[in-house]
């Protein structure tokens, strides 16, 4: 008798556990930028995965188009309609100006081995830049390359001379336009669902992204001719509603941050090598299309624009940007002096 009533009560405890579990359990609404197996997508299905695996949570994607463009899915993450989003700092930058850092021309390096290191290591990145997204009700998760920059072009660019009067498109940032500006040719600035229509139309000349982009998007279809300028890499970040996660429990706080290392290390996998293999596909697809590597003399020439750009940041992002960009040169002086 004794020993049933103790079950019973055992009973109703595990019952009432799993109710309450059960209850806990939510699903999380996460947006991203890219489409089916991009990078950005790789991302979300290994956080997914991580979050599903080791808690009674789950998680909802949404991808390029299913909610809008960019801008919408940052809005709604900010009003809590969405508890995750993963935006570029290409748009964010112009609601976190500092965020423009990186398209500031030269300021990575091109090798890849030592940008993947300054994402690890540095104090800009890890420190700094969550502290800024936070004044805006974002708590930053990560922050990761996906591809070196190269920019395609209606006709082939040899030279700096080829860039004049060029119409780029470029994502919604200010400073990239300054970027482009520098370089001779003509930026236009849109949402990313009105590029390949804008090149096909010919209303734009030409455009910038890392070529596996370039190869999923079909982009080298209506801009063949791909030119490897070295002056950047697309960077993205992840990114939560800073009151959904601040309202979390500490387990599940630790869980998410676990989830996104976990996916990080995973899309880094995911993108090495990623750039030469798409580049085969392009090649093999297309036979009218172009790989240019501009040479040391023209790299430098378009080089010499970079400070004129810095200035221009400083402007922007004011005594923030500054110390941003302070510590940005500090952190990469510390890996590229490692490889020495
Ligand atoms: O150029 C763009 O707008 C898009 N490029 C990439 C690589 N990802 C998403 C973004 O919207």
């Amino acid at each position: 008798m004794k020993s049933h009533k103790l079950l019973t009560t055992a009973g109703i405890g595990a019952l009432m556990f799993g109710m309450t579990s059960a209850a806990m359990a939510d699903n999380w609404r996460y947006a991203h930028e890219e489409y089916e197996g991009d990078v950005q997508d790789v991302f979300a299905v290994a956080f997914k995965e991580y979050v599903e695996e080791n808690s009674d949570h789950s998680v909802q994607i949404y991808r390029f188009g299913e909610l809008g463009e960019s801008d919408d899915i940052m809005e709604q993450t900010r009003s809590g309609i969405l508890q995750f989003v993963n935006q570029s700092p290409g748009f964010t930058g112009s609601l976190i100006p500092s965020a423009q850092i990186f398209f500031i021309p030269y300021l990575l390096p091109t090798d890849m081995e030592t940008v993947l290191e300054f994402f690890d290591e540095s104090k800009a990145i890890n420190e700094m830049f969550p502290e800024l997204y936070a004044e805006h009700g974002l708590e930053l998760l990560q922050m990761y390359p996906e591809g070196e920059m190269v920019v395609t072009t209606d006709e082939p660019i040899e030279s700096v001379d080829d860039f004049q009067n060029k119409k780029i498109r470029v994502m919604t940032n200010p400073l990239l336009s300054e970027t482009y500006n520098a370089f001779g040719a003509t930026p236009t600035p849109l949402p990313w669902g009105e590029v390949y229509g804008g090149l096909q139309t010919g209303i734009l000349d030409g455009q910038e992204n890392p070529i596996f982009w370039i190869e999923s998007g079909g982009l080298y279809e209506v801009s063949p001719h791909l030119t490897f300028t070295g002056h950047g890499w697309f960077t993205t970040a992840m990114m939560a509603n800073q009151d959904f996660f601040n309202g979390l429990s500490e387990e599940d706080q630790q869980l998410v941050r676990d989830a996104s290392e976990a996916a990080y290390d995973h899309t880094i996998e995911h993108i090495q090598g990623l750039a030469e293999e798409s580049l085969n596909k392009i090649t093999e697809a297309c036979d009218n299309c172009t790989v240019t590597r501009l040479n040391d003399e023209q790299i430098a020439k378009l080089k010499e624009k970079a400070p004129q750009v810095e200035e221009a940041f400083v402007e922007m992002a004011g005594e923030q940007g500054a110390e941003l960009l302070e510590q940005f040169h500090a952190d990469l002086e510390a890996v590229t002096s490692d490889e020495e």
